[in-house]
């Protein structure tokens, strides 16, 4: 395919901001690489702090009202991200252009990252369009994943030489982290139950720390943890060797950052996710709650996959509410070895975006 093609991709924003922060990096990557991409996002507001210089190549559209397939030139590739779907207009639209184009147009539903087997299976598989404007077409599932035979993992080209020109100094200075001697733990959660657990243990250990704790759901999870601790044991913290940073939202740019800043990053979702495996430093995922326990499967077959030994095993079944178990001990030396294993192993295949456009290339 030669660049410059033109990609729509759709997303529907959910809750939290993994779905608008995937498609958003899948579109920068896919603009640095010479395509041209708009991005359908039926709400855009995280972007405002995630990506608040935008990219070139990338041009935002509101998706608020159904499409009108009018004069609408519809893309050169449609991606459906995990599981929304295009509005009736577009795809009409879609349908007509598709019936004349050379080459042809292809058409993605991206899924969700997971290291399950059946990502194999079901990756690449065509599916045919049984009813509605586009019945006939067909598209295709792309799944993300951890091995050849999958999507592969978002990984911008520029990240290698990013990382290694990053000073740690400079930018904690620049966002006003003052540290001495304490190890800086970055925190991206959810409500995990045994916050209290993890603060009660930073505490009572020798070497001080400092979180570094990030806006919304984590910030309300450990004010509210604190309120309770200090009022039903306020000796908890005495030697106050775990102090507390709120931090402001950072850009996905700045996000790395800090992931690459802290000893110990504790994450959440499948973008951190992966952020925190290139960032290389020991992490601790909270991975995004079904309500059939169909996440118990996805983060074992992740601890797999990265070869985790059992002390990070432990840890993340205790932190996903998936063991009663006391929380274990933080193992840092055994962690970063892993973490760093595992960084290395994937670091061999190829990243998602050169997957997905040598997979548009064939499919045409
Ligand atoms: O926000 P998340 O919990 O998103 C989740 C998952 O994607 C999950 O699959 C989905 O089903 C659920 O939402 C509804 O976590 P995730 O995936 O890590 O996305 C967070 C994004 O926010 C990621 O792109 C990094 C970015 N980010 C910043 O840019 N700046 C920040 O300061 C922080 C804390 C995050």
């Amino acid at each position: 395919m030669k660049a410059g093609n033109l990609w729509d991709i759709f997303c529907r924003v959910i809750d939290n901001y993994g779905d608008v922060g995937v498609c958003w990096r899948l579109a920068a990557d896919l603009a640095a690489r010479g395509e041209r991409v708009r991005l359908w996002l039926d709400d855009a507001s995280a972007l405002t702090w995630m990506a608040p210089d935008g990219t070139p190549g990338v041009t935002l559209k509101q998706w608020n009202e159904a499409l009108q397939s009018g004069n609408l030139s519809v893309g050169d590739v449609l991606i459906e991200a995990f599981g929304c779907e295009v509005d009736a207009g577009f795809l009409a639209a879609y349908a007509q252009q598709a019936a004349h184009a050379r080459p042809p147009r292809v058409w993605l539903n991206l899924e969700y990252l997971s290291a399950e087997a059946f990502v194999e299976r079901c990756h690449g598989l065509p599916s045919p369009v049984l009813a509605g404007p586009a019945k006939g077409l067909r598209k295709y599932f792309f799944y993300p994943g951890f091995t050849p035979a999958t999507g592969g993992l978002l990984r911008e080209p520029g990240l290698a030489a990013r990382q290694a020109a990053f000073d740690r100094e400079v930018w904690l200075r620049h966002l006003a982290i003052n540290f001495r001697r304490e190890r800086l733990i970055s925190l991206f959660c959810y409500e995990p139950t045994t916050l209290p657990a993890l603060l009660e243990q930073l505490a009572a250990d020798e070497q001080p720390t400092q979180l570094l704790v990030t806006p919304g759901r984590a910030t309300a999870a450990v004010q509210a943890c604190l309120a309770r601790m200090n009022s039903t044991h306020a000796g908890w913290n005495a030697q106050d060797r775990l102090k507390f940073s709120y931090l402001p939202a950072l850009s996905q740019l700045d996000y790395d950052h800090l992931l690459w800043s802290c000893d110990l990053n504790f994450v959440r979702g499948e973008d951190s996710l992966v952020r925190a495996l290139w960032a290389g430093k020991p992490f601790v995922w909270q991975i995004y709650a079904q309500s059939d326990n169909a996440h118990q499967a996805k983060l074992d077959a992740f601890l797999d996959q990265m070869q985790a030994p059992p002390s990070l095993r432990a840890f993340h079944q205790v932190w996903n509410g998936l063991s009663q178990a006391a929380l274990p001990e933080l193992n840092l030396t055994e962690w970063r070895t892993s973490v760093s294993s595992a960084r290395q192993r994937q670091l061999q295949d190829d990243d998602l975006v050169t997957k997905i456009i040598r997979f548009v290339q064939k499919n045409r």
